[in-house]
């Protein structure tokens, strides 16, 4: 196990046992994640390229006898939250709660948990940025997921757990997400990239040890998250969704690079650049396994896929329009300072942008990144394993 797992398993450990008084019956971890590449893809029924990052929310659990779910959490200013199991409904909780609650609430309606499930006490302590799109409530939902029905006797795998979190964050807690953060955080592995079809969910695992290649993958948290975000993504998959039927297809998936010039008699320009996007991050996502399985990324290789995260941040920015200035500083700083390739992750609209740097180049994109962006918080992360079940 890692030591970000362990220290994030002893620090909710500590909450429990001083806001519970006792000691957990078990604690339970899954990760954040940074997708690699194929943004905004995973609506469309595309691919996409994540890994786990080595930052998880750690949950240390008990069982309770009387229905209720007792809830604290070191980020969450919310002191301890009491939500009664025969309360759970969607859009009850409007804070950080509607999360766990969320999964207990999915779980339960799949019959993932025991009809008896009596209620639990949980204590989260999470070294996932909040709200910076390294995906802090795919880690909660599946961190909870894994300790309910760990304390409830009844297993549940890595599919299950994915669909049935992401359920809970699109109808519990009202958010249009797709797949991807839930399954990333699932199925992660360590020193690895998942190469997943949303479609069919297949995930094949492709080794990705940077550290082998004298190579660091730097996140770059421009700390802002612009307003907007929320609207801008369901509007976003809102178009893709009416260009696929516009355009007689189950998804945007099903179109290939030769499409779009039909595409463009039959959509207004802005879905058609939408539309652009994400057939050219699909091909993308596709042409970076394909340099992977080549073998470790040095050289021309290593040129090739920094250009595929670069152009790809472009895409987001200039097709797809989900980038913001914040974004575009960092990755442009990264660049100018010599990182290979350089991209936003996750949702965009603020967040957090990813440079692939070679080791000996590290503290100078750093410094251009800096000086372009002070605020910005630099750090560099490992591909770490999905959630489990620390003791
Ligand atoms: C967010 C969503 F939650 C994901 O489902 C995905 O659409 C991503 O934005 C964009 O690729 O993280």
């Amino acid at each position: 196990m890692s030591i970000a797992a362990q220290e994030s398993a002893d620090a909710a450990r500590r909450i429990f046992e001083s806001v519970y008084g006792a000691a957990p019956t078990g604690i339970w971890a899954a990760p954040g994640r940074v997708n690699v590449i194929g943004e905004h893809t995973d609506y469309n029924a595309g691919f996409v390229l994540p890994m786990g990052i080595d930052r998880y929310t750690a949950v240390a659990a008990a069982p309770r006898l009387d229905g209720v779910l007792r809830l604290v959490s070191s980020g969450g200013n919310t002191g301890v939250v009491e939500i009664a199991l025969t309360s759970l409904a969607p859009g009850a909780q409007k804070d950080w709660t509607a999360y766990p609650a969320g999964v207990a609430w999915a779980l339960g309606g799949a019959g993932a948990l025991p009809a008896g499930f009596t209620g639990a006490d949980l204590a989260y302590s999470s070294a996932v940025p909040v709200g910076s799109g390294l995906s802090s409530s795919a880690a909660l939902e599946c961190a909870t997921g894994l300790a309910l029905t760990g304390l409830a006797g009844q297993p549940i795998s890595p599919a299950e757990l994915a669909r049935l979190t992401q359920l809970a964050e699109n109808r519990y807690a009202g958010v249009p997400c797709g797949p991807l953060d839930q399954l990333s955080s699932a199925f992660a592995a360590a020193d690895a990239v998942l190469h997943i079809d949303t479609r069919s969910f297949d995930i094949a695992v492709h080794p990705f040890a940077l550290r082998d290649a004298d190579l660091a993958l730097l996140v770059m948290n421009t700390k802002v998250q612009h307003q907007h975000g929320e609207s801008g993504y369901a509007d976003r998959r809102a178009t893709c969704e009416r260009a696929a039927e516009a355009l007689g297809v189950p998804a945007l998936r099903d179109l290939a690079f030769g499409d779009l010039e039909r595409a463009a008699t039959v959509l207004d320009e802005v879905s058609l650049r939408r539309v652009r996007h994400v057939v050219t991050e699909n091909e993308r996502v596709n042409r970076f396994v394909s340099l992977l399985q080549l073998g470790p990324l040095e050289g021309p290789r290593l040129n090739s896929a920094g250009e595929l995260l670069t152009a790809s941040h472009l895409s987001l920015r200039d097709d797809f329009e989900v980038s913001c200035a914040e974004l575009d500083t960092v990755v442009d700083a990264a660049l100018r300072g010599g990182a290979h390739g350089a991209r936003m992750t996750g949702g965009g609209f603020g967040g957090c942008a990813i440079a692939l740097v070679s080791v000996d180049r590290l503290d100078r994109v750093t410094e251009t990144v800096t000086d372009a962006l002070p605020t910005a918080e630099l750090f560099t992360v490992t591909a770490d394993r999905g959630a489990f079940q620390v003791y």
